[in-house]
């Protein structure tokens, strides 16, 4: 692991733990920080090894937004061609469930990247916001959509027309923080959570993402539909056997994966 990179990444008892690492620039996503991870994102996704993942920043920053020096001379037809919305999206695609653990600011595009994991941890000194507003534009990376799917119309309405930022304490409240430690033990409560999702079976785990992912993005109709697909499909797992075998058997059950 180099301290040039600018991001980080660890797989140990099939956790992933993806550190974003431009603390100069409090974690701005760069470009070339948006590349790297998604290549560790990818490089999860397919390792065997890796169940669950934990996407971190540092002390003062999860992240905060784009890269506003590398955005300002760009055009409609420069971001089209970049493709950055189908690179931001591949983070959401991600089969395995990501954990964000957010200390310090996550702004702009650091909440929305934030909002593109599956659960959201925050330590006390979490600070969330969509500023874009300051800067003449608005949430680019679904900040528009996802706030107000999780926090709802009125308080996400007026965080992106005012720019202003709220606490971790604030964000649970409005339940889009799951749970909020004190700093230093930030990483070990996401780890713990993260250990009890990889002692789940994987597949199950993959497939409930899935059709959870979809509660929010479809019809009810569409979603009871991926729903019983997913449920259907765990039939054909070993570890559905072995789940329910071990329930009739009255013991621990042991979760291959397969
Ligand atoms: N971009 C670039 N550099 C940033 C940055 C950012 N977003 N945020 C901070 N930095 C840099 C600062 O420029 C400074 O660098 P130097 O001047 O030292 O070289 C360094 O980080 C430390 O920042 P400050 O000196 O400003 O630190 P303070 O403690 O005084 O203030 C702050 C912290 C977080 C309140 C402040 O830095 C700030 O307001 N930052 C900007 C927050 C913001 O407006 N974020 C939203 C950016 S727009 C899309 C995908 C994503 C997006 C859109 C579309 N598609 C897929 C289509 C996202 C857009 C955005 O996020």
């Amino acid at each position: 692991m180099s301290d040039e990179r600018l991001v980080l990444t660890e797989v140990s008892e099939y956790i992933a733990t993806i550190t974003l690492n431009r603390p100069k620039a409090l974690n701005a996503l760069s470009p070339e920080l948006m590349d790297e991870l998604i290549a560790a994102v990818n490089a999860c996704d397919s390792d065997d090894s890796v169940r669950v993942l934990i996407l971190t920043g540092g002390p003062r920053a999860f992240a905060a937004g784009a890269d506003i020096k590398a955005m300002i001379e760009s055009s409609p037809m420069k971001l089209h061609v970049s493709q950055i919305i189908a690179k931001w999206n591949r983070i959401r695609d991600c089969r395995k469930p990501i954990i964000a653990a957010v200390s310090g600011y996550a702004l702009g595009g650091g909440c929305e990247l934030a909002m593109m994991c599956d659960i959201i941890l925050a330590s006390d000194t979490a600070k969330f916001g969509q500023p874009e507003i300051n800067i003449g534009v608005i949430p680019g990376a679904g900040g528009t959509q996802r706030l107000t799917r999780a926090i709802g119309p009125y308080r996400a309405m007026e965080l992106i027309l005012t720019g202003d930022l709220i606490s971790a304490q604030e964000a649970a409240a409005y339940g889009l923080v799951s749970h909020v430690y004190p700093a230093e033990s930030l990483p070990s409560e996401a780890r713990r959570l993260a250990a009890k999702i990889a002692s789940r079976p994987p597949l199950a785990v993959q497939m409930a993402k899935d059709a959870v992912r979809y509660a929010a993005e479809t019809t009810l109709r569409e979603g009871l539909e991926i729903e019983k697909r997913n449920f259907y499909m765990l039939f054909d797992t070993q570890d559905q056997k072995e789940g329910m075998r071990a329930f009739v058997e009255k013991r621990t059950p042991t979760f291959t994966g397969e």
